[in-house]
């Protein structure tokens, strides 16, 4: 191995003159921050950077060790060099954490945004003890992460028997148009009939589809549940007193744009009459993080109590979850990765939740 230390600015400046001298095959051995000198209080933190190239080429083929030891450099590489682009803070975290490079690689490539990746990972290396070798740092980062993103989020099986006071629990799924609110009650409601052994009713007050109802139905028929449309509080009320003996009622509402606050408000009128209902803020994790993020907004005047995440299975990254609940924290309840009824349906655990968001790109590790 032929092995040169570099020093540079920052960790950009090192690649770009590593690549430069070393050429595309260099590997990054280790990485250093170098702070100013006490007496020079203008100076500026420096990176070193030990890189080499491998002479013993031939024995790649024979060596699973060294080929795998070069793939992870290679990872590596790969890492810095599409982080090097990129925003301020990835900047200071990384001259202050080298070793934070393959974890917030991870994260961003899981669709994580970069400014929470920064201060995960900055929480996550705050107070690690300075004099802990490099493997044993990454060792412990990792593992800090994990376990704020684990404190991150909640989970809530929400659906569970629990009619102590002999009344059913109501539960109504909000959300915008199309995102599954109906699919996801299907498969909910074949879970608990099913699985739980619950007695359940399904209520559609969708007024607005045409055919919305019919789908409600359809679905309830197949299962023998009891099924009844509600268009106005008074037959809400009346649906809720004829669905008294039952474990649990889910109700389905007509799906709106976010931005249109008058339909949104006519649900809220009808949800708010004293019902008791328990409001679940249904989102498709394929919506742009933006618009996630306007939309349960909108919606939280619903006061939801939990989040329900589906289409995993069309997402090509799910980390924007991440931020939904950073940005809105609720628990989760319920997630959904196909259009399978009633199989695709998922009550997730808090490991299963952080894989979901997670190991789509990073195969469940960091
Ligand atoms: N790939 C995938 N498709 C899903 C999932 N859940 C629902 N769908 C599909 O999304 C489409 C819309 O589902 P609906 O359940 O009608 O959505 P909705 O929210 O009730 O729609 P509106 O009532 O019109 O607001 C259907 O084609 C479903 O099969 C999922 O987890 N993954
Ligand atoms: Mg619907």
């Amino acid at each position: 191995m032929n092995k040169r230390i570099f020093k540079a600015a920052n960790i950009q400046e090192a690649i770009a003159t590593i690549k430069q001298e070393l050429g595309p095959e260099a590997m990054i051995l280790s990485t250093r921050k170098i702070p100013r000198k006490p007496r020079d209080p203008y100076g500026r933190d420096m990176v070193e950077v030990e890189a080499g190239i491998r002479t013993e080429q031939n024995n790649v083929s024979k060596d699973g060790d060294l080929l795998a030891s070069v793939k992870a450099d290679i990872a590596e590489i790969k890492d810095m060099v599409a982080i090097a682009g990129m925003g301020s803070g990835m900047h200071n975290v990384l001259c202050s954490q080298f070793e934070s490079v393959g974890v917030l690689a991870a994260f961003l490539r899981s669709g994580v945004s970069e400014k929470l990746a920064c201060a995960l990972i900055e929480k996550a290396s705050a107070g690690m003890a300075d004099d802990l070798g490099p493997e044993e740092r990454i060792r412990r980062l990792k593992q800090n992460v994990m376990h704020q993103c684990l404190n991150h989020m909640s989970v809530k099986d929400y659906f569970r028997r629990t009619n102590i006071s002999g009344l059913p629990h109501v539960a109504a799924f909000v959300g915008p148009t199309g995102v599954g609110k109906t699919t996801t009650i299907a498969k909910l409601a074949a879970m608990l009939r099913f699985k739980r052994k619950m007695r359940v009713g399904l209520v559609s007050v969708d007024n607005y589809r045409v055919g919305a109802f019919e789908q409600l139905k359809a679905y309830a028929g197949i299962m023998g549940l009891f099924c009844v449309p509600a268009f106005s509080a008074g037959d809400l009320a009346c649906a809720l007193d004829r669905m008294k003996s039952m474990d649990m009622i889910l109700i389905d509402t007509a799906g709106h744009s976010h931005y249109d606050k008058e339909k949104i408000n006519e649900i809220l009128a009808l949800m708010k009459a004293d019902f008791g209902i328990s409001v679940h803020l249904t989102l498709s994790v394929t919506a742009e993080s933006i618009n996630m993020k306007e939309a349960a907004q909108a919606f939280s005047v619903f006061n939801p109590e939990t989040y329900v995440f589906t289409k995993i299975d069309e997402a090509k990254r799910c980390g924007k979850i991440l931020d939904q609940i950073n940005d809105m924290n609720l628990p989760v309840s319920l997630i959904t990765n196909g259009q399978k009824v009633p199989e695709d349906l998922i009550v997730p655990d808090r490991q299963t939740l952080v894989k979901t968001i997670l190991g789509k790109n990073t195969k469940g590790d960091m």
